[in-house]
């Protein structure tokens, strides 16, 4: 006969209120030994919790400081209830009543018992009462200034009611159309002039650097489609700008904040594949067969693509050492790349990007243990495969998620805001000199090849 009656309840606990301290205490007051699964960051924004503002760090000391809770473990994936009440012999679980029904799966392990919830008070309140509405303008519009729109919709905490674009009449007619963005601008410095605090950018790779540096020096907050700029000076006056100016600048590369792509970089982190030798991405896209225009590809398949690869095997392999490139090209500009990276410790890392040939755009990622796949389209990572030798070892790891994926992105971009930080741990600024290397220095080896060209004739 066991001794001892355990409990365990699992929550956000963000800006923790009377109304959690209210239920872990009636929890306990169900049995003797009380254990609070606190969800991670990457669990909760895989289960569209996208505004918590205190990391998982911070949530996880805040119960641990409550004297009455016996044990605080992390939740991280969505069947691992299921193995807590085998693991810890649970004989209640408890949860707020807004939950009821949700989990009466469990009452095959264990008792499972809804209690009242605590009206008045909850961490959605408390944020919206304690940090100010960001106001985002948009610079540029175009086929994705509707995904954007519709995607911020899930970030609370931020409003667009402003955009730019030079073509008068285009704007004309989408803010007589658009429910959420009511003034259109065709003046960039007056667009500025405005009480928006933040900017999104979506133009012509060429003209990013000047529409950063005209919002960094108005005191504005940036995202902005990758590359920031087309050269590594230009990258790198950007981001001292952004420092002295004491404002954020990030890049939107949605990859990089999507709760699949963070678990997959935590898992290798901690070995699962041993010690990792080489890294392998493809992204290609036949911009033409999608009606994009000529001038969009002339941009070159390198300079449009290859962040997306540069991402994976910089934040697995670091920096990036002695590029080859294997380009083919068209009337003056790359419609493929096959690019071979050598990192620390003699790993490699081999990216594949075209707008003029189609493949598979999957990504292997090989150690000394084992190796992981993730399928296409990888850089929307939702499910990856870790797999060895002894097959019976392989795991997946599943991580749905809804609509484009740029929700993930803006919530981390208004939360940083919102928080006073300037740097994202997921994409800090040397991550951005390293997803930018490669294309930048295709771009100067171009420019130098150009110039000899000039001289020889
Ligand atoms: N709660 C409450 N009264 C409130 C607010 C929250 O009783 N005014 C309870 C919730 O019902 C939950 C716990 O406090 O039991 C933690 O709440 P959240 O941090 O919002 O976490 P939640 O998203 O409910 O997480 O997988 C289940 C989740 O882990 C529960």
């Amino acid at each position: 006969m066991k001794n001892k009656k355990t409990i365990i309840t699992y929550g956000t606990y963000d800006m923790l209120h009377e109304g959690h301290m209210r239920l872990l205490e009636r929890a306990k007051a169900l049995g003797d030994y009380l254990i609070v699964g606190v969800t991670d960051e990457n669990y909760d924004r895989s289960r569209g919790k996208l505004n918590v503002v205190e990391s998982t760090k911070k949530r996880v000391k805040s119960i641990e400081a409550l004297d009455f809770v016996d044990k605080v473990i992390v939740e991280t994936h969505k069947n691992q209830k299921v193995e807590d009440m085998q693991k810890y012999d649970v004989d209640i679980f408890a949860i707020g009543d807004d939950w009821v029904g949700a989990f009466d799966y469990l009452n095959e392990y264990t008792h499972v018992e809804y209690l009242a919830r605590t009206e008045g008070i909850s961490s959605t309140k408390l944020r919206a009462e304690n940090f100010d509405m960001i106001k985002l303008g948009m610079v540029g519009l175009g086929r994705d200034t509707q995904a954007f729109l519709d995607e911020a919709a899930f970030v609370s905490n931020l409003k667009i009611n402003r955009i730019f674009s030079r073509d008068f009449l285009a704007l004309k007619k989408f803010t007589k159309k658009s429910d959420i963005i009511k003034y259109g601008h065709d003046n960039y410095d007056e667009f500025l002039d405005t009480n928006i605090s933040a900017v999104y950018i979506d133009t012509a790779l060429e003209e990013h650097y000047t529409f950063i540096h005209k919002a960094l020096k108005a005191g504005k907050h940036v995202l902005c489609e990758n590359p920031l700029a087309l050269n590594k000076r230009e990258l790198k006056e950007l981001l001292a700008l952004a420092k002295k100016e004491k404002v954020l600048l990030l890049s939107a590369l949605k990859t990089a904040f999507l709760p699949a792509f963070n678990q997959l970089l935590k898992e290798l982190d901690e070995g699962v594949i041993g010690e990792i030798k080489e890294v392998r991405a493809t992204r290609t896209s036949l911009y033409k067969e999608k009606d994009y225009p000529e001038s969009f590809m002339a941009q070159g398949a390198t300079n449009i693509l290859s962040s997306y690869p540069s991402l994976l095997v910089n934040k697995i392999l670091g920096k990036s050492k002695n590029i080859t490139f294997f380009d083919q090209g068209n009337e003056g500009y790359d419609v493929s790349n096959l690019i071979v990276s050598k990192h620390k410790g003699g790993a490699i890392g081999i990216s594949h990007v075209a707008t003029g040939i189609k493949s598979e755009g999957d990504a292997v990622i090989s150690g000394t243990k084992g190796y992981v796949y993730i399928p296409a389209p990888w850089w929307l990572t939702k499910k990856f495969y870790v797999r060895f030798e002894d097959e019976h070892k392989s795991q997946i790891f599943n991580y749905e998620f809804d609509g484009c994926g740029l929700r993930y992105m803006i919530a981390e971009f208004s939360s940083l805001i919102q928080r006073g930080k300037r740097k994202s741990k997921m994409l800090s600024p040397s991550d951005m000199v390293g997803i930018n290397r490669v294309l930048l220095e295709y771009n100067e080896r171009k420019e130098k090849e150009k110039e000899q060209k000039k001289k020889e004739k």
